[in-house]
């Protein structure tokens, strides 16, 4: 028993070692590429659509952490399990730990944006986690009923004196090799070193993280953005508070478990495939061109009916149409597809960024340099589609080529290709559940339909009439609509739904449908309790 607890505790406390070294080793070369995260991001591009789904919708923006802990989790079981049978079989070591290693090589590697030595981290950390049990399970060469000293001297002696197979074989006999099983002092004091090494590593690490996240949060601030050469009209009067959402407050929706690091002094942007001449332009370049600012509501095609997953911003960037009219946009070419640093595809139809909407490369969000997770230095934006569909984040390259030839990452997993946004609306007051005196009670919330903009909002009490309520003035037919109904509540259970019209009149189907493949359809409905 207490050889099996041994193992497992020279089993964890080796992988830990082994773990924080890796993760040293790729904070120092290559940011974001430790094994951890790597195997973190294998294991989300893996994940069934349906899965991520229910991910996406229990754990919302924690499903990260959560990923991480359960990796770490399950890592930690099979280190406990290496090392317990390590303690009994020397050859379990190495079979534990470099099944582990390649594990963390695969993953690592199969990262879309990875490069060779990518590997080297997750490699370097299963040599050291397998040499570190290893050296721990080491047996002794101790009999147990000779004295300490004995066997060392039995040792010395023959060896020394002839150097032949015979005396070692002598040795054994005096000293048979017998497996430890207890938790000497020696032993212990190893963990503890060993513990201290990793705590060491891991705060190494840590910092090296921590001064390049300074540097480049100061590089972010010190970033000038340009004033825009056709900057947004100011909000109409009579918009309600909330209507801009803050950036600190903006939803957040990606597969990237550690937010990309971009240098925007050596950012670049490829736009290259079905073009008469490919351009690359600086983030330096990019500032030169003449900048749009918009009020664009963004959502995202997993936000369920109600859902959180929507935001609207004051975004400043480049058009993308004069880009694209100067790369020279070859005939056939029907989509655009975005790569972002860590190697995200998002196809855009080619028409949405040339048919006069104000599709962009943004750079600015509500008056400051994007924020890091909002795709810092350069996003895509395209206004009418989901994020899946026309934002990639950090994207680094365009590319235009056609839908049959390539399917971007959410078109592989079953998306729809189109991503063209859905009219809905949501209420926001009052708030599912919620207890109000009878008498006047003002219902509110948003209605969105980018690109068509929204002609109509009703409610209706109890399944009831639709009642017209009041749209508050909006920015554009690419923003949200506010707005509000005057409820005379009587005492007792209600249920309150929403419906919207966009401006060609084409009603919000009350038909429940789930996000996926192309976004959720139904009505908002809240049920509330009067009196
Ligand atoms: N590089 C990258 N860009 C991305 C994504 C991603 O996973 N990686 N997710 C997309 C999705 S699904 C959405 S809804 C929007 C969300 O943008 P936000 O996080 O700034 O709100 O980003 C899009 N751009
Ligand atoms: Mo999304």
């Amino acid at each position: 028993m207490t050889g099996r607890l041994r193992g497992a505790v020279c089993g964890m406390v080796a992988a830990g070692f082994g773990i924080a070294v890796a993760e040293l080793i790729a904070a120092a070369a290559r940011p974001g590429a430790g094994p951890l995260v790597a195997v973190g991001g294998a294991v989300i591009d893996a994940t069934p659509t349906p899965v991520k789904e229910f991910a996406v919708r229990e754990l919302g923006t924690n499903d990260k952490p959560v990923l991480l802990s359960v990796i770490s989790l399950v890592l930690l079981l099979l280190a406990v399990v290496t090392g317990m049978l390590g303690a009994r079989w020397r050859r379990a070591i190495p079979v534990g730990t470099g099944v582990l290693g390649v594990v963390g090589v695969a993953a690592a590697l199969s990262r879309p944006a990875a490069v060779v030595w990518d590997g080297i981290p997750a490699l370097a950390g299963a040599v050291v986690a397998g040499a570190t049990l290893w050296w721990l399970l080491r047996p002794r060469t101790v009999a147990k009923a000779a004295a300490p000293e004995a066997p060392v001297a039995a040792t010395k002696a023959p060896v020394a004196a002839t150097g032949a197979p015979v005396a070692a074989t002598e040795v054994q006999v005096a000293a048979p090799v017998v497996p430890e099983t207890g938790f000497d002092r020696r032993l212990v004091l190893r963990l503890g070193m060993l513990a201290a090494g990793a705590g060491v590593a891991e705060f190494g690490a840590l910092g090296i993280t921590g001064q390049r996240d300074k540097a480049l949060g100061n590089s972010r601030e010190a970033l000038e953005l340009p004033a825009a050469a056709e900057p947004a009209p100011p909000l109409p009067g009579g918009i309600a508070p909330g209507f801009t959402t803050a950036n600190s407050t903006f939803y957040r929706v990606d597969t990237a478990l550690t937010v990309p690091r971009i240098d925007p002094a050596t950012w670049s942007l490829r736009i290259h495939g079905m073009v008469d001449r490919e351009i690359e332009l600086s983030l330096a370049d990019l500032l030169r061109r003449p900048l749009i600012e918009r009020d664009i509501t963004l959502n995202c095609v997993s936000n369920e009916v109600g859902g959180p997953y929507i935001g609207t911003a004051r975004w400043l960037g480049v058009p993308l149409a004069a880009l694209l009219r100067e790369a020279g946009v070859q005939a056939g070419a029907d989509q655009i597809v975005a790569r972002s640093v860590e190697g995200m595809t998002i196809g855009t139809p080619v028409v949405t960024a040339l048919d006069g909407r104000d599709t962009m490369l943004a750079v600015g969000m509500n008056g400051e340099p994007l924020p890091l997770e909002h795709g810092f230095p350069v996003r895509m934006l395209t206004p009418g589609l989901y994020g899946y569909a026309g934002a990639c984040k950090w994207v680094t390259e365009l590319e235009l080529t056609t839908f049959d030839r390539f399917d971007a990452y959410w078109v592989e997993r079953g998306w729809g290709a189109e991503g063209t946004v859905k009219t809905a609306s949501r209420i926001d007051k009052p708030k599912p559940f919620a207890r109000m005196a009878a008498g006047p009670v003002t219902v509110a919330g948003v209605a969105w339909a980018q690109q068509r903009g929204i002609g109509k909002v009703e409610v209706s009490v109890d399944g009831g009439a639709w009642s017209e309520a009041e749209l508050l003035p909006t920015a554009s037919i690419d923003t949200w609509v506010q707005w509000r109904y005057s409820w005379k509540a009587s005492a007792g259970p209600h249920s309150l739904a929403v419906r919207a019209t966009d401006k060609t009149g084409a009603v919000q189907p009350e038909q429940r449908a789930t996000p996926f493949p192309d976004g959720a359809t139904g009505w908002h409905t809240v049920t509330v309790t009067v009196g």
